[in-house]
């Protein structure tokens, strides 16, 4: 496949409104853009770093993946994600190599991007998203 960049940082937090002063007030950047995710259960702050994008993922449900991650582990980073040219075909190569595919198919994630994840057990316990404009 070809990865052209890491497209963000996906970081656990239990609350946007008490996390995002750090990244503002402390880091200098910018809050550009907060999105319901509703498939995910989750609430995203965005914020670029130069190409790369920090996003924050507060839950809105004790069903989110993103609830179960900090109950377990506590807050922290929670996933990378790649952009790659062509999704359903990395998604194929990803599995012709024995990696455990989350989602077989791409849909539709923050910020309008096609994504899907890859499990953990067979990323070196690294949550993997990739992603496609
Ligand atoms: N990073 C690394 N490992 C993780 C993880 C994460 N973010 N989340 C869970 N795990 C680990 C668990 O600790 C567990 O490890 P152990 O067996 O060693 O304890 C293992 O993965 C499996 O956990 P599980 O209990 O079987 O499954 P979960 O119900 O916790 O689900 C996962 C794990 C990855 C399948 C689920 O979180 C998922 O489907 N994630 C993809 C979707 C997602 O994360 N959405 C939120 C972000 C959406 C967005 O960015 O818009």
């Amino acid at each position: 496949m070809n990865i052209s960049q890491i497209e963000h940082i996906g970081i656990a937090v239990k609350d946007l409104k008490t996390a995002i002063p750090y990244y503002e007030d402390v880091l200098g950047l910018k809050c550009y853009n907060i999105e319901e995710v509703a498939d995910q259960k989750v609430k995203t702050a965005f914020f670029k770093v130069g190409e790369v994008k920090i996003e924050l993922l507060e839950p809105t449900s004790e069903e989110s993946a993103v609830a179960k991650f900090i109950e377990k582990k506590g807050e922290g980073v929670h996933h990378i994600a790649f952009r790659v040219d062509n999704l359903v075909d990395a998604l194929a190569e990803c599995e012709s190599k024995g990696v455990q595919l989350i989602d077989k198919a791409p849909r539709k994630g923050a910020e309008g991007l096609n994504i899907a994840f890859l499990h953990p057990k067979s990323t070196g316990s690294v949550l993997t998203e990739l992603c496609e404009e």
